[in-house]
Protein backbone atom coordinates (compact mmCIF):
# COMPACT_ATOMS: atom_id res chain seq x y z
CA UNK A 1 0.00 0.00 0.00
CA UNK A 2 2.83 2.61 1.13
CA UNK A 3 4.72 1.62 -2.25
CA UNK A 4 2.11 2.81 -4.32
CA UNK A 5 0.65 5.44 -2.44
CA UNK A 6 3.76 7.65 -1.85
CA UNK A 7 5.65 6.09 -4.90
CA UNK A 8 8.06 8.47 -6.47
CA UNK A 9 9.54 5.99 -8.64
CA UNK A 10 8.80 6.78 -12.30
CA UNK A 11 8.18 2.99 -13.09
CA UNK A 12 5.69 2.64 -10.49
CA UNK A 13 3.82 5.85 -11.49
CA UNK A 14 3.76 5.08 -14.62
CA UNK A 15 2.23 1.63 -13.92
CA UNK A 16 -0.29 3.23 -11.73
CA UNK A 17 -1.15 5.24 -15.18
CA UNK A 18 -1.84 2.41 -16.88
CA UNK A 19 -3.97 0.70 -14.48
CA UNK A 20 -5.91 3.95 -14.16
CA UNK A 21 -6.18 4.13 -17.65
CA UNK A 22 -7.34 0.61 -18.29
CA UNK A 23 -9.81 0.69 -15.68
CA UNK A 24 -11.04 4.46 -17.21
CA UNK A 25 -10.93 2.91 -20.38
CA UNK A 26 -13.11 0.49 -19.52
CA UNK A 27 -15.88 3.04 -18.08
CA UNK A 28 -15.51 4.56 -21.01
CA UNK A 29 -16.15 1.42 -23.47
CA UNK A 30 -18.76 1.28 -21.24
CA UNK A 31 -20.55 4.12 -21.81
CA UNK A 32 -20.32 3.86 -25.72
CA UNK A 33 -21.57 0.86 -26.19
CA UNK A 34 -25.00 1.91 -23.98
CA UNK A 35 -24.62 4.68 -26.65
CA UNK A 36 -24.63 2.68 -29.53
CA UNK A 37 -27.52 0.07 -27.81
CA UNK A 38 -29.68 3.39 -27.89
CA UNK A 39 -28.74 3.96 -31.14
CA UNK A 40 -29.21 0.65 -32.67
CA UNK A 41 -32.13 0.89 -33.90
CA UNK A 42 -34.98 3.60 -34.07
CA UNK A 43 -37.10 4.57 -30.82
CA UNK A 44 -35.97 5.15 -27.25
CA UNK A 45 -34.04 2.48 -25.25
CA UNK A 46 -32.97 4.87 -22.36
CA UNK A 47 -35.90 6.85 -22.18
CA UNK A 48 -34.79 10.31 -21.35
CA UNK A 49 -32.67 12.27 -23.61
CA UNK A 50 -30.76 14.49 -20.55
CA UNK A 51 -29.39 11.22 -18.94
CA UNK A 52 -28.01 10.54 -22.96
CA UNK A 53 -26.22 13.57 -23.40
CA UNK A 54 -24.73 12.65 -20.26
CA UNK A 55 -23.52 9.21 -21.68
CA UNK A 56 -22.32 11.32 -24.65
CA UNK A 57 -20.60 13.94 -22.42
CA UNK A 58 -19.34 11.84 -20.03
CA UNK A 59 -17.97 9.17 -22.69
CA UNK A 60 -15.84 12.06 -24.42
CA UNK A 61 -14.39 12.95 -21.45
CA UNK A 62 -13.39 10.16 -19.61
CA UNK A 63 -11.79 8.85 -23.02
CA UNK A 64 -9.49 11.92 -23.64
CA UNK A 65 -8.66 12.70 -19.88
CA UNK A 66 -9.03 9.57 -18.15
CA UNK A 67 -7.59 7.10 -20.48
CA UNK A 68 -5.66 8.12 -23.75
CA UNK A 69 -3.98 11.28 -21.56
CA UNK A 70 -2.59 9.12 -18.71
CA UNK A 71 -1.71 5.74 -20.68
CA UNK A 72 0.20 7.76 -23.21
CA UNK A 73 1.72 10.74 -21.29
CA UNK A 74 1.60 8.58 -17.77
CA UNK A 75 2.15 5.31 -18.88
CA UNK A 76 4.47 5.32 -21.71
CA UNK A 77 6.26 9.06 -20.76
CA UNK A 78 6.93 8.01 -17.38
CA UNK A 79 8.04 4.64 -17.96
CA UNK A 80 10.16 5.36 -21.29
CA UNK A 81 11.11 9.44 -21.45
CA UNK A 82 13.76 8.59 -18.14
CA UNK A 83 14.75 5.35 -19.81
CA UNK A 84 15.53 6.50 -22.87
CA UNK A 85 17.35 9.53 -21.55
CA UNK A 86 19.49 7.33 -18.94
CA UNK A 87 17.87 9.47 -16.39
CA UNK A 88 17.81 7.96 -13.15
CA UNK A 89 14.38 8.82 -12.59
CA UNK A 90 11.79 12.69 -13.44
CA UNK A 91 13.35 15.89 -12.15
CA UNK A 92 10.44 16.02 -9.72
CA UNK A 93 9.52 12.57 -8.02
CA UNK A 94 7.36 13.85 -5.45
CA UNK A 95 5.37 16.24 -7.82
CA UNK A 96 4.77 12.88 -10.54
CA UNK A 97 3.50 11.42 -7.27
CA UNK A 98 1.12 14.31 -7.02
CA UNK A 99 0.22 14.33 -10.63
CA UNK A 100 -1.31 10.79 -10.46
CA UNK A 101 -3.47 10.85 -7.53
CA UNK A 102 -4.95 13.85 -8.73
CA UNK A 103 -6.86 11.87 -10.89
CA UNK A 104 -8.82 9.45 -8.88
CA UNK A 105 -10.65 12.22 -7.39
CA UNK A 106 -10.79 14.29 -10.36
CA UNK A 107 -12.85 10.66 -12.31
CA UNK A 108 -14.76 10.63 -8.99
CA UNK A 109 -16.10 14.10 -9.54
CA UNK A 110 -17.06 13.77 -12.94
CA UNK A 111 -19.35 10.24 -12.21
CA UNK A 112 -20.76 12.52 -9.51
CA UNK A 113 -21.60 14.94 -11.65
CA UNK A 114 -23.45 12.04 -13.67
CA UNK A 115 -25.49 10.63 -10.60
CA UNK A 116 -26.52 14.19 -9.09
CA UNK A 117 -28.78 16.72 -10.16
CA UNK A 118 -29.55 15.99 -14.30
CA UNK A 119 -26.11 15.36 -14.93
CA UNK A 120 -24.06 17.41 -17.63
CA UNK A 121 -25.80 16.84 -20.88
CA UNK A 122 -23.43 19.35 -22.57
CA UNK A 123 -21.27 17.64 -24.47
CA UNK A 124 -17.20 17.78 -23.80
CA UNK A 125 -17.16 21.65 -25.24
CA UNK A 126 -19.60 22.04 -22.30
CA UNK A 127 -21.14 25.36 -24.52
CA UNK A 128 -22.79 28.13 -23.19
CA UNK A 129 -26.11 29.19 -22.83
CA UNK A 130 -26.28 25.20 -22.68
CA UNK A 131 -24.07 24.53 -20.21
CA UNK A 132 -25.40 27.63 -18.39
CA UNK A 133 -27.83 28.35 -15.55
CA UNK A 134 -30.83 28.32 -17.85
CA UNK A 135 -30.37 24.84 -19.35
CA UNK A 136 -28.47 23.42 -16.30
CA UNK A 137 -29.63 24.30 -13.20
CA UNK A 138 -28.12 22.11 -10.47
CA UNK A 139 -24.83 20.97 -9.38
CA UNK A 140 -23.86 18.65 -12.44
CA UNK A 141 -22.06 20.95 -14.48
CA UNK A 142 -19.83 22.45 -11.69
CA UNK A 143 -19.02 19.50 -10.88
CA UNK A 144 -17.56 18.76 -14.32
CA UNK A 145 -15.98 21.43 -13.83
CA UNK A 146 -13.62 20.94 -10.89
CA UNK A 147 -13.34 17.72 -12.16
CA UNK A 148 -11.44 19.69 -14.95
CA UNK A 149 -10.40 21.86 -12.71
CA UNK A 150 -8.25 18.45 -10.98
CA UNK A 151 -7.64 17.16 -14.32
CA UNK A 152 -5.98 20.40 -15.47
CA UNK A 153 -3.65 20.61 -12.20
CA UNK A 154 -2.53 17.13 -13.04
CA UNK A 155 -1.59 17.35 -16.53
CA UNK A 156 0.35 20.98 -15.97
CA UNK A 157 2.42 19.70 -12.90
CA UNK A 158 3.48 16.80 -15.45
CA UNK A 159 3.98 18.93 -18.60
CA UNK A 160 6.29 20.78 -15.95
CA UNK A 161 8.10 17.63 -14.81
CA UNK A 162 8.02 16.46 -17.92
CA UNK A 163 9.52 19.43 -19.52
CA UNK A 164 12.32 19.69 -16.67
CA UNK A 165 13.22 16.23 -17.28
CA UNK A 166 13.84 16.14 -20.69
CA UNK A 167 15.92 19.66 -20.81
CA UNK A 168 18.30 19.38 -17.79
CA UNK A 169 18.27 15.26 -17.17
CA UNK A 170 19.85 14.49 -20.26
CA UNK A 171 23.29 13.31 -21.15
CA UNK A 172 25.62 16.20 -21.98
CA UNK A 173 26.52 14.13 -25.17
CA UNK A 174 22.96 13.68 -26.20
CA UNK A 175 22.13 16.90 -28.60
CA UNK A 176 18.58 17.78 -28.63
CA UNK A 177 18.48 16.55 -32.53
CA UNK A 178 20.11 13.25 -31.00
CA UNK A 179 17.11 12.72 -28.42
CA UNK A 180 14.99 9.91 -29.31
CA UNK A 181 11.64 10.84 -31.29
CA UNK A 182 9.54 9.63 -28.64
CA UNK A 183 11.36 11.97 -25.90
CA UNK A 184 10.76 15.12 -28.52
CA UNK A 185 7.07 13.73 -28.87
CA UNK A 186 6.48 13.98 -25.01
CA UNK A 187 8.41 17.26 -24.50
CA UNK A 188 6.54 19.04 -27.58
CA UNK A 189 3.43 17.08 -26.22
CA UNK A 190 4.14 19.20 -22.46
CA UNK A 191 4.70 22.65 -24.17
CA UNK A 192 1.17 22.19 -25.70
CA UNK A 193 -0.18 21.64 -22.11
CA UNK A 194 1.78 24.01 -20.49
CA UNK A 195 -0.12 26.49 -22.90
CA UNK A 196 -3.09 25.16 -23.65
CA UNK A 197 -4.31 24.10 -20.22
CA UNK A 198 -4.55 27.44 -18.66
CA UNK A 199 -6.99 28.66 -21.07
CA UNK A 200 -9.42 25.98 -20.85
CA UNK A 201 -8.86 26.50 -16.97
CA UNK A 202 -9.61 30.26 -17.71
CA UNK A 203 -13.09 29.54 -19.41
CA UNK A 204 -14.66 27.30 -17.53
CA UNK A 205 -13.91 28.83 -14.30
CA UNK A 206 -15.40 32.18 -16.44
CA UNK A 207 -18.35 29.84 -16.80
CA UNK A 208 -18.38 28.55 -12.90
CA UNK A 209 -18.97 32.30 -12.01
CA UNK A 210 -21.21 33.30 -14.39
CA UNK A 211 -23.31 30.13 -13.08
CA UNK A 212 -22.16 30.90 -9.39
CA UNK A 213 -21.46 34.71 -8.76
CA UNK A 214 -23.36 36.74 -10.82
CA UNK A 215 -21.00 37.42 -13.12
CA UNK A 216 -22.17 37.56 -16.75
CA UNK A 217 -18.56 36.57 -19.40
CA UNK A 218 -20.57 34.69 -21.69
CA UNK A 219 -24.40 36.14 -21.19
CA UNK A 220 -25.45 38.71 -23.66
CA UNK A 221 -27.80 40.07 -21.16
CA UNK A 222 -25.11 41.12 -19.37
CA UNK A 223 -23.20 42.57 -21.99
CA UNK A 224 -21.35 39.04 -22.26
CA UNK A 225 -20.79 37.23 -25.44
CA UNK A 226 -21.40 33.03 -25.56
CA UNK A 227 -18.55 32.89 -28.80
CA UNK A 228 -16.07 34.07 -26.34
CA UNK A 229 -16.56 30.66 -24.66
CA UNK A 230 -16.52 29.07 -27.91
CA UNK A 231 -12.91 30.73 -28.86
CA UNK A 232 -11.42 30.24 -25.68
CA UNK A 233 -11.97 26.37 -25.30
CA UNK A 234 -10.72 25.83 -29.14
CA UNK A 235 -8.09 27.47 -28.39
CA UNK A 236 -7.29 24.98 -25.62
CA UNK A 237 -9.37 22.17 -27.71
CA UNK A 238 -7.71 22.27 -31.02
CA UNK A 239 -3.89 21.49 -29.80
CA UNK A 240 -5.48 18.88 -27.00
CA UNK A 241 -5.82 16.56 -30.29
CA UNK A 242 -2.58 16.83 -30.77
CA UNK A 243 -1.86 16.33 -27.46
CA UNK A 244 -3.18 13.13 -28.05
CA UNK A 245 -1.90 11.96 -30.69
CA UNK A 246 1.67 13.45 -30.75
CA UNK A 247 2.90 10.82 -28.48
CA UNK A 248 1.69 7.99 -30.51
CA UNK A 249 3.62 9.58 -33.42
CA UNK A 250 6.92 9.13 -31.19
CA UNK A 251 5.65 5.35 -29.95
CA UNK A 252 5.23 4.78 -33.37
CA UNK A 253 8.81 6.03 -34.86
CA UNK A 254 10.21 3.48 -32.84
CA UNK A 255 8.05 0.58 -33.30
CA UNK A 256 8.69 1.25 -37.15
CA UNK A 257 12.60 1.78 -37.01
CA UNK A 258 12.94 -1.57 -34.17
CA UNK A 259 10.97 -3.93 -36.29
CA UNK A 260 12.32 -2.67 -39.69
CA UNK A 261 15.96 -3.53 -38.22
CA UNK A 262 17.07 0.00 -39.27
CA UNK A 263 19.63 1.94 -37.01
CA UNK A 264 17.23 5.39 -36.98
CA UNK A 265 14.29 6.51 -38.25
CA UNK A 266 14.33 7.74 -41.81
CA UNK A 267 14.55 11.62 -41.77
CA UNK A 268 15.11 12.17 -37.93
CA UNK A 269 15.70 15.72 -38.11
CA UNK A 270 12.63 16.44 -40.33
CA UNK A 271 10.29 14.27 -37.77
CA UNK A 272 11.57 16.59 -35.28
CA UNK A 273 10.79 19.52 -37.26
CA UNK A 274 7.44 18.04 -38.22
CA UNK A 275 6.26 17.75 -35.16
CA UNK A 276 7.27 21.24 -33.82
CA UNK A 277 5.59 22.67 -36.91
CA UNK A 278 2.11 20.27 -35.87
CA UNK A 279 2.77 21.76 -32.58
CA UNK A 280 2.80 25.38 -33.64
CA UNK A 281 0.55 25.50 -36.09
CA UNK A 282 -2.08 23.29 -33.91
CA UNK A 283 -2.45 27.05 -32.07
CA UNK A 284 -3.91 28.83 -35.00
CA UNK A 285 -6.27 26.82 -36.79
CA UNK A 286 -9.14 26.82 -33.44
CA UNK A 287 -11.58 28.43 -35.95
CA UNK A 288 -12.20 25.51 -37.58
CA UNK A 289 -14.28 24.54 -34.80
CA UNK A 290 -16.58 27.53 -35.15
CA UNK A 291 -17.49 28.10 -38.73
CA UNK A 292 -21.09 28.21 -38.53
CA UNK A 293 -21.16 31.03 -36.04
CA UNK A 294 -21.26 33.25 -38.00
CA UNK A 295 -17.77 34.00 -39.30
CA UNK A 296 -17.10 36.33 -41.98
CA UNK A 297 -15.47 35.28 -45.63
CA UNK A 298 -12.15 36.25 -45.15
CA UNK A 299 -11.67 34.57 -41.41
CA UNK A 300 -13.12 31.60 -42.99
CA UNK A 301 -10.69 31.29 -45.37
CA UNK A 302 -7.97 31.76 -43.19
CA UNK A 303 -8.68 29.18 -40.62
CA UNK A 304 -9.73 27.23 -43.87
CA UNK A 305 -5.60 27.73 -45.51
CA UNK A 306 -3.89 27.17 -42.32
CA UNK A 307 -5.68 23.58 -40.68
CA UNK A 308 -5.03 22.50 -44.52
CA UNK A 309 -1.28 23.55 -44.04
CA UNK A 310 -1.16 21.21 -40.96
CA UNK A 311 -1.48 18.24 -43.88
CA UNK A 312 2.35 18.81 -44.96
CA UNK A 313 3.92 17.88 -41.26
CA UNK A 314 1.67 14.96 -40.88
CA UNK A 315 2.13 13.85 -44.62
CA UNK A 316 5.91 14.40 -43.92
CA UNK A 317 5.77 11.90 -40.72
CA UNK A 318 3.59 9.34 -42.84
CA UNK A 319 6.38 9.15 -45.52
CA UNK A 320 8.75 9.17 -43.45
CA UNK A 321 7.20 6.14 -41.52
CA UNK A 322 6.55 4.33 -45.06
CA UNK A 323 10.67 5.34 -46.04
CA UNK A 324 11.40 3.66 -43.05
CA UNK A 325 9.82 0.49 -43.70
CA UNK A 326 10.77 0.52 -47.08
CA UNK A 327 13.48 -2.05 -48.09
CA UNK A 328 13.23 -4.16 -44.86
CA UNK A 329 11.66 -7.52 -44.29
CA UNK A 330 8.24 -6.30 -42.92
CA UNK A 331 7.42 -8.87 -40.03
CA UNK A 332 3.82 -8.92 -39.33
CA UNK A 333 4.10 -9.26 -35.12
CA UNK A 334 1.66 -7.91 -33.38
CA UNK A 335 2.60 -4.48 -32.71
CA UNK A 336 4.03 -4.23 -36.43
CA UNK A 337 0.07 -5.47 -37.47
CA UNK A 338 -0.98 -2.01 -34.74
CA UNK A 339 1.44 0.00 -36.04
CA UNK A 340 0.38 -0.43 -40.13
CA UNK A 341 -3.12 -0.50 -38.71
CA UNK A 342 -2.14 2.87 -37.56
CA UNK A 343 -0.53 4.62 -40.60
CA UNK A 344 -3.12 3.37 -43.14
CA UNK A 345 -6.63 4.22 -40.50
CA UNK A 346 -4.73 7.30 -39.22
CA UNK A 347 -4.42 8.62 -42.47
CA UNK A 348 -7.92 8.00 -43.34
CA UNK A 349 -9.21 9.96 -40.56
CA UNK A 350 -6.37 12.66 -41.17
CA UNK A 351 -7.85 13.14 -44.74
CA UNK A 352 -11.54 13.38 -43.79
CA UNK A 353 -10.23 16.20 -41.57
CA UNK A 354 -9.25 17.87 -44.67
CA UNK A 355 -12.10 17.82 -45.92
CA UNK A 356 -13.65 19.11 -43.41
CA UNK A 357 -11.49 22.39 -43.01
CA UNK A 358 -12.80 23.67 -46.22
CA UNK A 359 -15.37 26.21 -44.24
CA UNK A 360 -18.28 25.65 -46.98
CA UNK A 361 -18.42 22.05 -46.72
CA UNK A 362 -17.82 22.15 -42.68
CA UNK A 363 -20.96 24.43 -42.54
CA UNK A 364 -23.15 21.37 -43.80
CA UNK A 365 -21.50 18.83 -42.16
CA UNK A 366 -20.69 20.37 -38.97
CA UNK A 367 -22.34 18.35 -35.87
CA UNK A 368 -23.00 15.76 -38.21
CA UNK A 369 -22.14 12.02 -37.91
CA UNK A 370 -19.22 12.82 -40.54
CA UNK A 371 -17.58 14.73 -37.60
CA UNK A 372 -17.64 11.81 -35.29
CA UNK A 373 -16.16 9.47 -37.85
CA UNK A 374 -13.52 11.82 -38.67
CA UNK A 375 -12.27 12.42 -34.86
CA UNK A 376 -12.81 8.59 -34.36
CA UNK A 377 -10.49 7.33 -37.34
CA UNK A 378 -7.57 10.01 -35.54
CA UNK A 379 -8.32 8.67 -32.05
CA UNK A 380 -9.71 5.27 -31.53
CA UNK A 381 -7.85 4.10 -34.33
CA UNK A 382 -5.08 6.34 -34.48
CA UNK A 383 -4.16 7.31 -30.45
CA UNK A 384 -5.80 3.84 -29.43
CA UNK A 385 -3.74 1.81 -32.14
CA UNK A 386 -0.60 3.76 -30.85
CA UNK A 387 -1.15 2.86 -27.84
CA UNK A 388 -2.02 -1.01 -28.51
CA UNK A 389 1.34 -0.91 -30.54
CA UNK A 390 3.39 0.62 -27.72
CA UNK A 391 2.15 -1.75 -24.80
CA UNK A 392 2.47 -4.48 -26.65
CA UNK A 393 5.91 -3.76 -27.98
CA UNK A 394 6.75 -2.81 -24.11
CA UNK A 395 5.07 -5.29 -22.34
CA UNK A 396 8.25 -7.60 -21.65
CA UNK A 397 9.54 -4.27 -20.21
CA UNK A 398 6.54 -3.29 -18.41
CA UNK A 399 5.46 -6.93 -16.63
CA UNK A 400 8.97 -8.81 -17.17
CA UNK A 401 6.07 -11.13 -19.25
CA UNK A 402 5.20 -11.94 -23.17
CA UNK A 403 1.45 -12.58 -24.27
CA UNK A 404 0.56 -14.94 -26.60
CA UNK A 405 1.27 -13.87 -30.93
CA UNK A 406 -1.14 -15.92 -31.72
CA UNK A 407 -3.88 -15.31 -29.51
CA UNK A 408 -2.66 -11.37 -30.13
CA UNK A 409 -2.78 -11.56 -33.63
CA UNK A 410 -6.35 -13.15 -33.93
CA UNK A 411 -7.46 -9.87 -31.25
CA UNK A 412 -5.58 -7.34 -33.72
CA UNK A 413 -7.97 -8.91 -36.26
CA UNK A 414 -11.16 -8.97 -34.60
CA UNK A 415 -10.61 -5.62 -33.37
CA UNK A 416 -9.39 -3.66 -36.96
CA UNK A 417 -12.91 -5.09 -37.86
CA UNK A 418 -14.71 -3.99 -35.01
CA UNK A 419 -13.77 -0.12 -35.22
CA UNK A 420 -13.87 -0.32 -39.13
CA UNK A 421 -17.47 -1.45 -39.01
CA UNK A 422 -18.51 0.90 -36.09
CA UNK A 423 -16.77 3.98 -36.99
CA UNK A 424 -16.93 3.59 -41.55
CA UNK A 425 -20.24 3.82 -42.03
CA UNK A 426 -20.71 6.99 -39.79
CA UNK A 427 -19.27 9.04 -42.57
CA UNK A 428 -21.89 7.55 -44.70
CA UNK A 429 -24.87 8.65 -41.68
CA UNK A 430 -23.19 12.19 -41.58
CA UNK A 431 -22.99 12.98 -45.52
CA UNK A 432 -26.65 11.35 -45.23
CA UNK A 433 -27.22 14.50 -42.73
CA UNK A 434 -27.65 12.26 -39.38
CA UNK A 435 -27.07 15.22 -36.23
CA UNK A 436 -24.52 13.61 -33.71
CA UNK A 437 -25.63 14.03 -30.16
CA UNK A 438 -29.28 13.05 -30.98
CA UNK A 439 -30.47 9.74 -28.96
CA UNK A 440 -33.06 8.88 -31.83
CA UNK A 441 -33.28 9.13 -35.97
CA UNK A 442 -35.82 8.50 -39.09
CA UNK A 443 -36.56 5.30 -40.16
CA UNK A 444 -33.83 6.08 -43.14
CA UNK A 445 -30.94 6.20 -41.09
CA UNK A 446 -31.59 2.67 -39.63
CA UNK A 447 -28.91 0.13 -41.45
CA UNK A 448 -25.80 2.24 -41.13
CA UNK A 449 -26.41 2.84 -37.37
CA UNK A 450 -27.14 -1.14 -37.48
CA UNK A 451 -24.24 -2.17 -38.73
CA UNK A 452 -22.24 0.61 -36.68
CA UNK A 453 -23.38 -0.97 -33.10
CA UNK A 454 -22.83 -4.57 -34.36
CA UNK A 455 -18.97 -3.50 -34.65
CA UNK A 456 -19.09 -1.90 -31.62
CA UNK A 457 -20.37 -5.47 -30.09
CA UNK A 458 -17.35 -6.86 -31.94
CA UNK A 459 -15.21 -4.24 -30.45
CA UNK A 460 -15.99 -4.67 -27.10
CA UNK A 461 -15.65 -9.05 -27.14
CA UNK A 462 -11.86 -8.22 -28.74
CA UNK A 463 -11.33 -5.52 -25.77
CA UNK A 464 -12.65 -8.42 -23.21
CA UNK A 465 -10.07 -10.97 -24.93
CA UNK A 466 -7.35 -8.46 -25.03
CA UNK A 467 -7.68 -7.93 -21.16
CA UNK A 468 -8.15 -12.04 -20.56
CA UNK A 469 -4.61 -12.02 -22.79
CA UNK A 470 -2.70 -10.07 -20.04
CA UNK A 471 -4.46 -12.50 -17.19
CA UNK A 472 -3.15 -15.46 -19.07
CA UNK A 473 0.57 -13.93 -19.46
CA UNK A 474 0.42 -13.41 -16.06
CA UNK A 475 -1.22 -16.93 -14.44
CA UNK A 476 0.86 -19.01 -16.77
CA UNK A 477 3.91 -16.94 -16.03
CA UNK A 478 4.61 -16.54 -19.57
CA UNK A 479 8.00 -14.97 -18.84
CA UNK A 480 10.06 -12.74 -21.41
CA UNK A 481 13.51 -13.78 -22.37
CA UNK A 482 15.22 -11.72 -19.71
CA UNK A 483 12.98 -12.28 -17.04
CA UNK A 484 15.21 -12.72 -13.86
CA UNK A 485 12.39 -14.96 -12.13
CA UNK A 486 12.48 -16.74 -14.93
CA UNK A 487 14.13 -20.40 -14.99
CA UNK A 488 14.10 -20.76 -18.38
CA UNK A 489 15.74 -17.28 -19.48
CA UNK A 490 18.26 -18.10 -17.14
CA UNK A 491 19.19 -21.47 -18.71
CA UNK A 492 19.17 -19.80 -22.01
CA UNK A 493 21.43 -16.85 -20.42
CA UNK A 494 23.63 -19.28 -19.52
CA UNK A 495 24.24 -21.22 -22.63
CA UNK A 496 23.52 -18.48 -25.12
CA UNK A 497 24.70 -19.38 -28.53
CA UNK A 498 26.22 -16.40 -30.48
CA UNK A 499 24.49 -14.68 -32.38
CA UNK A 500 24.79 -13.95 -36.12
CA UNK A 501 22.93 -11.69 -38.41
CA UNK A 502 21.97 -13.40 -42.01
CA UNK A 503 21.78 -10.83 -45.14
CA UNK A 504 18.27 -9.12 -44.63
CA UNK A 505 16.76 -11.23 -42.27
CA UNK A 506 16.03 -11.00 -37.92
CA UNK A 507 19.44 -12.60 -36.14
CA UNK A 508 18.94 -16.01 -35.79
CA UNK A 509 20.41 -18.10 -33.66
CA UNK A 510 22.70 -20.83 -34.45
CA UNK A 511 23.51 -23.63 -32.33
FE1 LIG B 1 -9.78 16.95 -36.44
C1 LIG B 1 -12.92 18.06 -35.56
C2 LIG B 1 -9.76 19.04 -39.15
C3 LIG B 1 -6.52 16.03 -37.15
C4 LIG B 1 -9.62 15.21 -33.47
N1 LIG B 1 -11.03 16.66 -34.83
C5 LIG B 1 -12.28 17.19 -34.67
C6 LIG B 1 -12.85 16.74 -33.44
C7 LIG B 1 -11.90 15.95 -32.83
C8 LIG B 1 -10.76 15.92 -33.72
C9 LIG B 1 -12.01 15.26 -31.48
O1 LIG B 1 -11.34 21.52 -40.06
C10 LIG B 1 -14.26 17.03 -32.94
C11 LIG B 1 -14.31 18.05 -31.86
C12 LIG B 1 -15.74 18.23 -31.43
O2 LIG B 1 -16.15 17.59 -30.46
O3 LIG B 1 -16.46 19.01 -32.07
N2 LIG B 1 -8.40 17.42 -37.91
C13 LIG B 1 -8.60 18.28 -38.93
C14 LIG B 1 -7.41 18.33 -39.77
C15 LIG B 1 -6.50 17.48 -39.18
C16 LIG B 1 -7.13 16.92 -38.01
C17 LIG B 1 -7.21 19.11 -41.03
N3 LIG B 1 -8.34 15.83 -35.52
C18 LIG B 1 -7.07 15.57 -35.96
C19 LIG B 1 -6.36 14.75 -35.02
C20 LIG B 1 -7.24 14.53 -33.97
C21 LIG B 1 -8.47 15.20 -34.30
C22 LIG B 1 -4.92 14.29 -35.18
C23 LIG B 1 -7.05 13.76 -32.70
C24 LIG B 1 -6.20 12.80 -32.51
N4 LIG B 1 -11.08 18.27 -37.21
C25 LIG B 1 -10.88 19.06 -38.31
C26 LIG B 1 -12.02 19.95 -38.50
C27 LIG B 1 -12.91 19.69 -37.46
C28 LIG B 1 -12.30 18.62 -36.67
C29 LIG B 1 -12.20 20.96 -39.54
C30 LIG B 1 -14.24 20.38 -37.15
C31 LIG B 1 -15.40 19.68 -37.74
C32 LIG B 1 -16.69 20.24 -37.22
O4 LIG B 1 -17.48 20.72 -38.05
O5 LIG B 1 -16.95 20.20 -36.01
C33 LIG B 1 -5.08 17.23 -39.68
O6 LIG B 1 -4.16 17.30 -38.63
C34 LIG B 1 -4.96 15.90 -40.36
C35 LIG B 1 -3.64 15.79 -41.09
C36 LIG B 1 -3.38 14.42 -41.63
C37 LIG B 1 -3.51 14.04 -42.90
C38 LIG B 1 -3.22 12.64 -43.33
C39 LIG B 1 -1.77 12.35 -43.66
C40 LIG B 1 -1.19 13.27 -44.69
C41 LIG B 1 -0.77 12.88 -45.90
C42 LIG B 1 -0.23 13.94 -46.82
C43 LIG B 1 -1.01 14.11 -48.10
C44 LIG B 1 -2.36 14.64 -47.89
C45 LIG B 1 -2.80 15.81 -48.45
C46 LIG B 1 -4.25 16.19 -48.30
C47 LIG B 1 -1.92 16.71 -49.24
C48 LIG B 1 -3.98 14.97 -43.98
C49 LIG B 1 -0.79 11.47 -46.36
C50 LIG B 1 -4.99 15.96 -49.59
C51 LIG B 1 -6.46 15.89 -49.38
C52 LIG B 1 -7.33 14.97 -49.89
C53 LIG B 1 -8.72 14.95 -49.39
C54 LIG B 1 -6.96 13.96 -50.92
CU1 LIG C 1 -9.32 21.13 -34.61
Amino acid sequence: MKKWLFSTNHKDIGTLYFIFGMWSGILGLSLSLLIRTELSIPGSLIGNDQIFNSIVTAHAFIMIFFMVMPVMIGGFGNWLVPLMLGAPDMAFPRMNNMSFWFLPPSISFLIFSMLMDSGSGTGWTVYPPLSANISHMGKSVDLTIFSLHLAGISSILGAINFISTIMNMRPNHMKLENMPLFVWSVKITAILLLLSLPVLAGAITMLLTDRNLNTSFFDPAGGGDPILYQHLFWFFGHPEVYILILPGFGMISHIITSESMKSESFGSLGMIYAMLSIGILGFIVWGHHMFTVGMDVDTRAYFTSITMIIAIPTGIKIFSWLTTLSGSLIKFTPSMNWTLGFIFLFTLGGLTGIILSNSSIDIILHDTYYVVAHFHYVLSMGAVFAIMAGFIKWYPLFTGLTMNNLYLQIQFISMFIGVNLTFFPQHFLGLAGMPRRYSDYPDMYLSWNAVSSLGSMISLISVIYFIILIWESFINKRYSLFNINSEISIEWLQNTPPLEHSYNELPILTK
